[in-house]
């Protein structure tokens, strides 16, 4: 099992490199599917109708927030949004019995676990006419192959980001974990706030496997990131690319579209992902199970509208993320499809990874991130 969940993880690195290779700006041969949002009664359930106020459950400034406003006009229904900053603070959120919540946004290897732990629903196909608008390589991704439960939002990856007038571009971990005193940087870098993504920066910084559940092997990366801690500002999953952009910080690990957003900020920051490798990711649309049935259908509709293809362009270049939407990018700009920040390189994508779920070690993980930052 294992196994086929590893290859189907390297096939979907391979497609992303290989659309990374292609035309990404050419037309989509087939027509785009433009279907209005729909909020009626789902098949079989004729008594519900669509609730008139949802809950997005979301990662912090993920979303153009007119679309809200769009949607609702086009609906009826009005979106609430509460946020999270990293997957394990929403999954923990959800494993304590929080309901209410319509629709949430899990990366790839925390859908896998969702689904596993009956946390998701499945999707009714035919409130979501406009899933037909993804790209083929998303609907057959590894943790939820055929988008029984989830519909692939936005993908990206992690790497650093950077003031260019102040900080050699670095590309190595080394930066983080070879703390220098005498440096500029000391004391003006932060690290995300997000026990995977630190943890994988430290194990690939050693050469081990970002997915490692080899309990020695999370000793070495707990020591490391303890140690990196001498001249980090904090970590940070939310205003990091704020931070370098008002020159406060000079260097942050993060996300690419949150710093390419402030970019338009300050044009001097730049992004890089490192050379011993990193992250990629493939963030989701998804139902919470407990969601009552009126939620359930508003929730489709939501989704059902952020596939549009003008909506979904337009959200991915206001939050500066590559869309998983085909028929979205005949509305994106040339310069936005051919910016190889947004759409990595396929010699970049080789080295990038993606995170899995690591089943029991997930508590090793905990107890290591724990440890790391009540560290002094
Ligand atoms: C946006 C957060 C991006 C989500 N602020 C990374 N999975």
């Amino acid at each position: 099992m294992r196994r086929v969940y590893f290859l189907a993880l390297a096939l979907l690195i391979i497609a992303l490199a290989a659309a990374a290779c292609g035309q990404p700006a050419a037309a989509p041969a087939e027509q785009p599917t433009t279907e209005p949002a729909a909020a009626q009664p789902a098949a079989g359930d004729e008594s519900a109708e669509a609730a008139k106020e949802i809950v997005m459950y979301n990662w912090t400034e993920y979303i153009d927030p007119d679309l809200y406003g769009e949607f609702e006009a086009a609906t009826g229904i009005h979106v609430v949004e509460d946020n999270f900053s990293s997957n394990e603070e929403m999954l923990a959120k959800l494993q304590g019995g929080a309901a209410g919540y319509a629709v949430t946004v899990p990366s790839d290897y925390t859908v896998a676990i969702m689904i596993e732990e009956g946390l998701l629903a499945k999707l009714d196909k035919a409130n979501i006419p406009n899933i037909t608008n993804l790209a083929e390589r998303f609907t057959q991704v590894p943790y939820d192959s055929g988008n029984e439960y989830c519909v692939p939002y936005m993908w990206g990856t992690t790497g650093f980001g950077y003031d260019s007038t102040k900080v050699d571009p670095p590309d190595s971990w080394s930066v983080f974990f070879e703390p220098d005193p005498n440096s500029d940087i000391y004391g003006r870098v932060t690290m995300l706030d997000d026990p995977r993504e630190s943890f994988a920066a430290a194990l690939a910084y050693l050469g081990y496997d970002i997915n490692t559940t080899d309990e020695a092997q999370l000793n070495e990366a707990k020591d490391l990131l303890v140690k990196a801690k001498a001249q980090l500002a904090g970590y940070d999953s939310d205003t990091y690319e704020d931070l370098v952009a008002s020159g406060e910080n000079l260097l942050a690990h993060g996300w690419n579209g949150d710093f390419l957003v402030a970019m338009d900020e300050n044009e001097n920051i730049a992004y890089v992902t490192p050379e011993e490798g990193g992250v990629v990711f493939v963030d989701n649309l998804c139902i919470p199970a407990s969601t009552t049935p009126e939620q359930k259908l508003a929730g489709e509709a939501l989704i059902n509208f952020l596939l549009d293809p003008e909506v979904a362009a337009r959200n991915s270049e206001y939050i500066y993320y590559a869309s998983p939407n085909k028929a979205a990018e005949e509305f994106l700009p040339e310069d936005f499809l051919s910016d190889t920040s947004i759409y990595p390189l396929a010699e970049v994508l080789d080295k990038l990874q993606y995170l899995e779920p690591v089943g029991e070690a997930e508590s090793i993980y905990q107890r290591l991130w724990d440890e790391v930052k009540s560290a002094q």
